[in-house]
């Protein structure tokens, strides 16, 4: 990450106590604000040091080691292993061990199987010896917990690639999958977009059942090495679980008969499919999972690693790996510069940087370069909406989500940019993008429009994480929000997503948090949301969200929501305080109205307090979700931004009542 080289750190013009119109303040409240705007100007200097050349800002994405652990697991099956990568690698999945021999999923969290089993194979391959006491202790827990037979799908392919579990007891997903047309149950646009890059390459790979040569037998890991496959009872007919597992039996056979050329014929279609989405830099939706699984299923079919396919594939794995100091080499699961991007752009014009300052400019101008303008996955659904959305990543065509659109709006909208009618011509084109790819229910899901079918979870084969992409309240509250502050806050299109939003409300006054930990953070995104359509802060709703929020205040005044919430109802709203999850609370409450609120100075005083000298602050728990419970993400950069924008606004008042937007 380079520097910018304009040097103008000093831009930060607080409109302080003045711009919030409070006039009487105790001494404890001075001395807050006092507190603020010091912590704020720190945290500006920090946040415009970090961004990059070309305007663009990139925290590392960290989410656990089974990215790595497959990263050399796809150089064993290619013979491509090298000895220095492999044990930078090896290096960074050691230190993530805890002292009772497992990994997690994230900080602080429960010893996983399957992550537990690819790190222990990764280290096998990497020359860790079983007896060696970290790898006992891994192996004796693995199988406590059931050994592989106990661990999920991807994690048995993986191990079925080199033999050491067998292709024929694992689910079924055929090939011929690509041919379903779009309406018909299981096609391949049923699954969200994330599943669907990942399917279609693995749909391959299990038909054709490679198998390389073990490196070194894995008893060790199975409890069950003598015991041929105990079959399992079949659930009832008559159940949805009956259905598919007498489905997958079907397909099993079907394995065995699938007459040669209808497979042929299928599996070249998927590899057409996956080849016309390959990204410019060579990768496949920006996301690294489906790169290593296309890159496999591409080379079973025929195709050399030094076809330009494979080639540029390889490459651009190469960028997902984030070299550390202390020599280990972590892998990205994606990277995320243009919601960083963003972000801070926002938190920065929150905190009072002008919005000629040229940092954000520049960050404008790299905004403005990376619409997309061309159909995607999305189109299938849409076929008539005119592009023009934001994806997460640098290289993402296919896939532009409503998310980062709405927060690039919101970002552009912040910026005084020299060429005006490009920066309008571009916003416009986003909202409309995001309001033609508004669900039926009137919400607003991530990449897709109605990705709801409730097949996809059924399969036997989908065993992990989400894999459809529903309407969530964070992504609806966003392009509500939006929709507000471009003066649509009437538009009865936004009046469907308010009203759905005022009925996802939980019983407890929060809203779920499905991209980040978790009640928190919903309950965050949506506030600012209500207010800027227009609700007042006295809405029984936002009275409820307020009183909520308040009551899961930590004693030191910040707040913290544990991953565990999205499985356990005691963690719900509770954890240790963590600077993002309480810059979210923040949010939500000063949009709440509830600025000169014990709960807000309190909360507040935790930021400042917290805050490092450098103007940065540390967060080793995850509070990012890729998909709930088993894929977790933790966002370096969230921990910068949220708070920047905490405090800015605490320092000079909401940005819509500045007069930012466009107003209605
Ligand atoms: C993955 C996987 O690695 C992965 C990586 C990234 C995402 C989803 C959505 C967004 C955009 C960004 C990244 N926003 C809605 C987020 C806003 C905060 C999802 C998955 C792991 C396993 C499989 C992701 Br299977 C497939 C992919």
């Amino acid at each position: 990450m380079t520097a910018t080289t304009d040097g103008s750190t000093g831009a930060v013009t607080p409109r302080a106590a003045s711009a919030t119109g409070t006039t009487d303040t105790t001494p404890a409240a001075a001395g807050a604000l006092d507190a603020a705007t010091r912590a704020m100007q720190r945290s500006t200097d920090f946040l415009l040091s970090r961004q990059d050349a070309q305007g663009w800002w990139k925290g590392d994405l960290e989410t656990n080691v089974t990215m790595d652990a497959e990263d050399l697991l796809l150089r064993q099956f290619l013979g491509i292993q090298d000895e220095s990568t492999t044990r930078a690698a090896a290096l960074f999945i050691r230190g993530e061990q805890r002292d009772d021999g497992t990994w997690a999923t994230f900080f602080g969290g429960p010893g996983e199987l399957s992550t537990t089993i690819e790190a222990y194979v990764a280290l096998r391959l990497a020359g860790d010896a079983p007896d060696e006491p970290h790898m006992a202790r891994a192996s004796a827990w693995i199988r406590e917990q059931g050994g592989i037979a106990s661990a999920r799908v991807f994690t048995r392919i993986w191990l079925a690639l080199f033999g050491w579990w067998k292709w024929d007891d694992l689910p079924e997903l055929p090939p011929e999958l690509i041919y379903f047309p779009k309406w018909f149950p299981l096609n391949i646009y049923d699954f969200g977009c994330w599943a669907r890059q990942t399917i279609v390459p693995l749909t391959i790979v299990s038909a054709k059942r490679p198998v390389r040569p073990a490196p070194f037998p894995l008893d060790e890991l199975h409890t069950d090495a003598r015991v041929p496959n105990p079959a399992k009872p079949l659930a009832p007919i008559a159940s949805w679980d009956g259905v598919f597992q007498r489905l997958d039996k079907a397909l099993h056979i079907y394995h065995k008969v699938a007459p040669r050329g209808v497979r042929k014929a299928a599996m070249n279609s998927a590899a057409r499919w996956i080849i016309e989405r390959q990204e410019n830099d060579g990768c496949w939706g920006g996301i690294q999972p489906p790169a290593v699984y296309s890159i496999i299923a591409l080379h079973l079919l025929g195709y050399d690693l030094d076809h330009p396919v494979l080639k540029t594939g390889l490459e651009s794995l190469d960028r997902f790996a984030v070299w550390r100091e202390d020599g280990a080499r972590m892998i990205e699961a994606c990277q995320s510069p243009v919601w960083d991007t963003c972000l801070a752009t926002i938190a920065l014009a929150d905190a009072g940087v002008p919005a000629d300052h040229p940092g954000l400019v520049k960050a404008a101008d790299w905004m403005l370069g990376e619409q997309i303008v061309r159909p995607g996955d999305w189109s299938v659904r849409r076929p008539g909406l005119t592009p023009g959305g934001w994806a997460f990543e640098f290289h993402n065509d296919n896939y532009p989500d409503i998310d980062d659109t709405a927060e690039v709006v919101l970002a552009l909208r912040r910026v005084a940019h020299p060429d005006k009618p490009r920066l309008e011509n571009a916003i416009d084109r986003g909202v409309r993008w995001n309001l033609g790819m508004q669900s039926r229910n009137g919400a607003w899901a991530a990449f897709d429009v109605d990705n709801t079918s409730a097949f996809p979870n059924r399969l036997p084969f989908c065993d992990f994480g989400e894999v459809i992409d529903p309407p969530s309240a964070d992504v609806t509250a966003h392009v509500v929000e939006m929709l507000a502050y471009e003066g649509k806050s009437h538009d009865p299109r936004t009046r469907r997503g308010v009203e759905w939003l005022l009925a996802e409300q939980e019983a407890n006054g929060a809203w779920f948090g499905r991209w980040g930990v978790n009640y928190i953070y919903g309950t965050g995104s949506v506030l600012p949301a209500l207010t800027a359509v227009g609700l007042p802060g006295s809405h029984p709703a936002i009275r409820r969200a307020v009183a909520w929020l308040e009551s899961v205040q930590n004693d030191d005044g910040g707040w913290g929501e544990d991953l565990r919430s999205y499985r356990q109802e005691r963690w719900i709203g509770h954890g240790a305080s963590t600077a993002s999850q309480t810059a979210w609370a923040l949010i939500g409450l000063l949009a709440a109205g509830e600025r000169d609120s014990k709960a807000v100075e309190r909360g507040i005083a935790w930021l400042a307090e917290a805050q490092r000298d450098d103007g940065s602050w540390d967060e080793p728990y995850f509070t990012g979700t890729g998909f709930p419970w088993d894929f977790s993400i933790n966002y370096h950069l969230y921990r910068q931004v949220f708070p920047l924008t905490a405090l800015g606004r605490y320092v000079n008042g909401e940005p819509l009542a500045g007069g930012s937007g466009k107003g209605s």
